[in-house]
């Protein structure tokens, strides 16, 4: 390992002779050891340790990035935006509790640590923050444009949006004024009637079409060469769409889906166009909301261009605080039996859920978070039975961007004795988003440049490849993660943190900590 290549900057080195350092990359060796089941001729389960050995290539350059959001003028775009300004700058403001400043609390990877391994002179955990674990962009670098059906400039927008304090919007007033969203698509069938008034900032056209697709295309390119970019993310933060039907012969496979652009087809989505124009050009592109965008001809296009793309729907917060309280229930043995999830807010986010079929989007995302820990107790659930689930969410304006989230968690516990857990959560929906929004671009841009293979002795730089184009690594921030097609879907929160601090491990050839 050649330990002289290591950048001051960087906080920590791997002194391993599996990892090794080069100005442009970290190149490790890593055993992936699990254990494999199947069952015998008695119907006894037989476990057998395996070993897998895998290369890992880190390119170590850190790139300019840029960051286009589809809904940049909405709630969560014009906060994350005027966030990094404020970031950037190193803002202070003054606030009826006193002075505030720029922080990036609610980001993973920029709020938290994450335990790199034991002293080895007190036994004392080390932490360092997560953000130092890879050579990952900051994302006081990110450089934000991107498109709205709205023509607002930011700093209009962010008033609309009643977010921020107005001390911290004077500050970042002038620099929000500047940005101005792109035209965008708008095919009023997808998203609510309510919506109509703010759509005025429109590319010509109400179905889909390749016109659509290669305006967008061309708008991204366009970016990327006027801000000197290395690479462009692009996320959906844009209006809940209702579910696209999935219909033989339209958007079934990838030649379909790009037939039924071609033909104007009706139930193709604009995000569903955006990803489209992204995947052609190998941009990666996420999913904030709960629609499903992602089609299977769309996944398919993924596939077929190695292109990245991850969803569905930003988990903020009682999504978040469901898949981390549910895994510890189940966990604990507690046979959890119902869970009354009710929700109210006055965003346009809740306005535009007001109408049925964008409701109906959202809580099909919202419902399926505990599927997988429900299922994963056999002890506490008999195949088939699950625990009461349901998902109620109410326009309020006056509340704005304060949701008011109130979950009464039932459970049976010893004896056929009761345990109920009730919460009331203030999520303040866009500082709770805006951070995720982050973490998702951070990640997905850290896993263009990973790649991996299976060792051998032929240590031929042709063999590597990237990960598949569904980055469940993402699973995290989202509520309904995406995963390659035929893989499981896991929501348990802390499951979905392992996955990236231990993929992130592999990658330096670091053993997951087991604790
Ligand atoms: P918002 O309604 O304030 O912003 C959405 C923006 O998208 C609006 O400015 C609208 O004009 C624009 N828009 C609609 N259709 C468009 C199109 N075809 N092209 C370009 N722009 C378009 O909503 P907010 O609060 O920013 O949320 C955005 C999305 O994120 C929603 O779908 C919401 O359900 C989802 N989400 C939000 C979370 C949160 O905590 N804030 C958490 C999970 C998901
Ligand atoms: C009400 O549920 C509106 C939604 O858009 C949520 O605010 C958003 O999806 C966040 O949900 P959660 O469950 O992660 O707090």
């Amino acid at each position: 390992s050649g330990t002289a290549a290591i950048p001051a900057k960087d906080l920590f080195v791997v002194d391993s002779p599996n990892v090794e350092y080069t100005n442009e990359s970290i190149k490790s060796k890593y055993t992936y050891r699990t254990t494999a089941v199947s069952k015998n001729a008695d119907g006894k389960y037989v476990a057998v340790p395996k070993e897998t050995i895998y290369d890992f290539k880190v390119d170590r350059k850190i790139p300019k990035l840029g960051v286009m959001l589809i809904g940049l003028g909405g709630n969560n775009g014009t906060t994350v935006t005027a966030g990094i300004l404020a970031n950037r700058r190193g803002l202070e403001w003054e606030t009826k509790e006193g002075k505030r400043g720029a922080n990036y609390y609610g980001s993973v990877i920029m709020g938290s640590t994450t335990k790199l391994g034991v002293d080895s002179k007190t036994g004392e955990d080390v932490n360092i923050p997560f953000h130092d674990l890879m050579p990952m962009v900051h994302p006081n670098d990110l450089v934000i444009g991107g498109w709205d059906i709205s023509g607002l400039n930011l700093a209009e927008a962010m008033d609309r949006a009643k977010v921020l304090e107005p001390t911290l919007k004077s500050l970042v007033r002038k620099e929000m004024s500047q940005i101005k969203p792109l035209p965008s698509v708008y095919y009023p069938d997808f998203i609510a009637a309510n919506q109509e008034d703010r759509a005025d900032n429109l590319i010509p056209g109400s179905k889909a079409s390749m016109a659509h697709v290669d305006q967008i295309r061309k708008d991204i390119r366009e970016f990327k060469a006027a801000n000197g970019l290395d690479k462009v993310i692009v996320q959906w933060t844009a209006n809940t769409e209702r579910f696209a039907e999935i219909l033989p012969g339209v958007n079934d496979t990838a030649d379909n889906l790009l037939k039924a652009i071609e033909n104007g087809h009706e139930e193709v989505a604009p995000s569903t166009v955006f990803a489209v124009a992204c995947i052609l050009d190998q941009v990666p592109f996420i999913n904030g909301s709960p629609q499903n965008t992602f089609v299977p001809g769309a996944i398919q296009l993924a596939e077929k261009h190695n292109a990245f793309i991850g969803g569905d729907d930003f988990k903020s917060g009682q999504t978040k605080m469901k898949s981390a309280l549910v895994d510890f229930l189940i966990n604990a043995g507690i046979k959890l039996t119902s869970v009354a999830s009710y929700n109210h807010l006055g965003n346009n986010d809740g306005k535009n859920l007001s109408s049925q079929k964008q409701f109906r989007s959202k809580e099909i995302s919202k419902s399926n978070v505990i599927d997988d820990m429900v299922a994963a107790n056999s002890v506490l659930y008999k195949e088939g039975e699950h625990p009461d689930h349901t998902v109620v969410i109410k326009y309020m304006p006056a509340v704005g961007d304060d949701k008011r989230a109130l979950d009464e968690y039932y459970a049976e516990i010893f004896l056929g004795g009761h345990q109920t857990i009730s919460i009331f959560n203030v999520c303040e929906d866009s500082l709770l988003a805006s951070p995720l929004i982050i973490d998702l671009v951070l990640v997905a841009e850290m896993m263009t440049r990973i790649q991996w293979k299976a060792h051998s002795a032929d240590a031929s730089e042709a063999k590597y490849a990237g990960f598949h184009s569904v980055l469940s690594i993402l699973s995290y921030m989202l509520k309904a993660p995406l995963t390659p097609p035929g893989t499981p879907v896991i929501n348990a929160l802390a499951k979905q943190r392992a996955a990236l601090t231990n993929i992130f491990r592999a990658c330096l050839a670091l053993e997951p900590e087991s604790e």
